[in-house]
């Protein structure tokens, strides 16, 4: 039994708000057939089950009578997000409105409890102690990457002991992926099981037009944000230092983005743009200099900068470097690791990527060397929340400033404090607005399990509008998907969405910057508020209302 602080037990009361199409049961409706967002005759080829469903939307219907009772099991998959618990209770309650003996089960521990069969069946006393928390602690995630006949083959195995009908995988663009590989597979087995995914993760990037956000995105940047705005807050009150902030994004700066939208920090770094310019590290350094200098001229040695995760796979010197390790370890991991001492390991480094490559790398600090030889995430990419960023750009922008004194262009002070916010919201409560969103989702994912669909995305759409106006549905994974070059083969991938530099977001952040750089023109958000007036309670994300503005 979990202990339930007085909010956690005030909060499972919360009964998140459903659109109207949701409440009763709903009927479905085909929409037009789709393609893929690109390399439409690749992906056909491998998805000949799957691909070119039509778009699914819901309408209002009460009629429940007829329906069989139908058994699930949902897994968890990569980095937590805040709703996921509530994903899991939508699809409960959906699946027990459908018929009341329906069973719900969870794989233990991500993908992996698929394979290795580990489960328990979720019932009503499980389920009442996670609504509307944090976590994905009901029952574990995990990286493992399905990938391998045998390991679909161990699904489809416990799913027909268990009579399952369906799988849910809740997850990122990868798992997503995952999701639609073995859709595809049971449906050429013509198994009977099927799949469907719901769009998980803090970063943002698993969006398009049908998915207008990932759930956790939300919640993870008020908390961010929040704690940007304390610590703004706190510069502005000591006026003693800058702040460099790394902010969780594997790859995408929109997490960096909403919270610079958000809480109007002097500096925020923006991979995309990084990249799109051809910036080297060194021009990067030396815009931040640029600004700390400006803005010691009128007496302010103190500041803030939101520098995201992924910003050193963006910056295009750095970012052969890491596809040049990635290809090396992915192949000679094993190897790699039985060499004795750094020394070797750096050998075997230089003496096997580009000269070039070679080059950057040796001028890199020792950590951030070894930063970047750490070992790979399942999917071969290098862990770029081990790699400390803000503590590069603080030492480069250091020596860059001792120059500039010495020329005399640059008379204050800078000392400097460095954080790291990611894991600080991914387990973080769900807002209103997660809370919300991530049981409609579950309840979306248990309509389409009960009408039979396979290799389909839970869709929740026109989320600015007040929830009884979002628009439920669901979405033909395959649709999202284009082909990507991954260690040297090209796979079949869900595209990742990245900043938009001609989006909207940005736009307005580009306009303003110049103005929160010199000037100090903090917000401070404060916490999530779970109680309250709705405009502060209910609110999304800054992003989503600029860009459906
Ligand atoms: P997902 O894409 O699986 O949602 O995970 C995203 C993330 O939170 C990134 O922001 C971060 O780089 C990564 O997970 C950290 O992974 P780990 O939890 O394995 O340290």
């Amino acid at each position: 039994m979990l202990k339930v602080s007085v909010l956690q037990k005030e909060r499972i009361k919360y009964q998140p708000k459903l659109p109207k199409s949701l409440k009763g049961f709903p009927k479905l409706i085909n929409g037009d057939k789709t393609k893929s967002v690109a390399d439409q005759k690749d992906i056909e080829k491998l998805f000949p089950n799957t691909y070119g469903m039509p778009i699914i939307s819901f309408e209002e219907n009460l009629d429940m009578s007829g329906k069989t009772p139908i058994n699930v099991g949902v897994i968890l998959s990569g980095g937590q997000a805040p709703g996921g618990h509530n994903v899991i209770s939508g699809i409960f309650d959906g699946v027990k409105n459908i018929n009341p003996d329906s069973k719900l089960y969870g794989f233990i521990g991500g993908p992996g409890g698929l394979v290795d069969h580990k489960y328990i069946e979720l019932t009503a006393d499980i389920i009442d102690d996670y609504r509307n928390t944090g976590g994905f602690d009901i029952i574990g995630s995990g990286r493992t990457k399905l990938e391998e006949d045998w390991q679909y083959d161990k699904g489809l195995e416990i799913a027909k002991k268990l009579g399952l009908h369906s799988l849910v995988i809740i997850g990122g663009d990868d798992s997503n992926t995952n999701a639609c590989i073995l859709a595809e597979y049971y449906a050429a087995k013509n198994s009977g099981l099927n799949v469907i995914g719901c769009p998980k993760t803090i970063d943002g990037d698993l969006k398009n037009e049908m998915i207008e956000a990932s759930f956790g995105f939300d919640t993870a940047t008020k908390v961010y944000s929040g704690l940007i705005g304390n610590i703004q807050r706190d510069a502005n009150s000591a006026k003693k230092y800058w702040h460099f902030i790394k902010l969780m994004g594997r790859s995408a700066s929109h997490i960096a983005l909403e919270c610079a939208l958000k809480t109007r920090p002097n500096i925020t770094l923006i991979s995309e743009e990084v990249e799109a310019k051809q910036q080297t590290l060194k021009e990067i350094v030396e815009y931040m200099a640029k600004i700390v200098a400006k803005r010691s001229e009128s007496g302010s040695n103190f500041g803030v900068a939101l520098i995201p995760e992924g910003l050193i796979e963006f910056i295009p010197e750095m970012k052969n470097l890491i596809s040049e390790l990635n290809d090396l370890l992915a192949h000679n991991e094993s190897y790699f690791n039985s060499l004795n001492n750094d020394d070797e390991k750096f050998q075997y480094i230089n003496s096997n990527i580009s000269d070039k490559s070679s080059h950057i790398f040796n001028t890199l600090p020792e950590n951030i060397q070894m930063q970047l030889l750490a070992d790979r995430d399942p999917h071969g990419n290098v862990q770029v929340s081990k790699i400390e960023t803000e503590q590069l750009l603080v030492n480069l922008v250091e020596e860059k400033l001792h120059e500039m004194k010495a020329r005399g262009e640059y008379k204050g002070s800078f000392s400097t404090q460095t954080h790291f916010l990611g894991y600080e919201g991914r387990c973080a409560a769900p807002s209103n607005f997660d809370a919300d969103y991530c049981y409609s989702l579950g309840i979306t994912a248990s309509v389409l399990i009960s009408e039979g669909k396979t290799g389909y995305m839970a869709s929740v759409r026109n989320l600015t509008a007040p929830s009884e106006e979002w628009i439920a549905g669901g979405v033909p994974i395959t649709m999202m998907m284009n082909m990507e070059k991954r260690h040297k083969e090209m796979k079949p991938v869900i595209q990742k969405a990245l900043v938009e530099l001609d989006g909207a977001p940005y736009n307005y952040f580009k306009t303003k910057r110049k103005e929160w750089a010199y000037d100090t023109n903090y917000v401070f958000p404060g916490p999530i508020q779970y109680f309250g007036p709705s405009e502060i309670c209910d609110a999304t994300t800054e992003m989503l209302k600029l860009e459906k503005a």
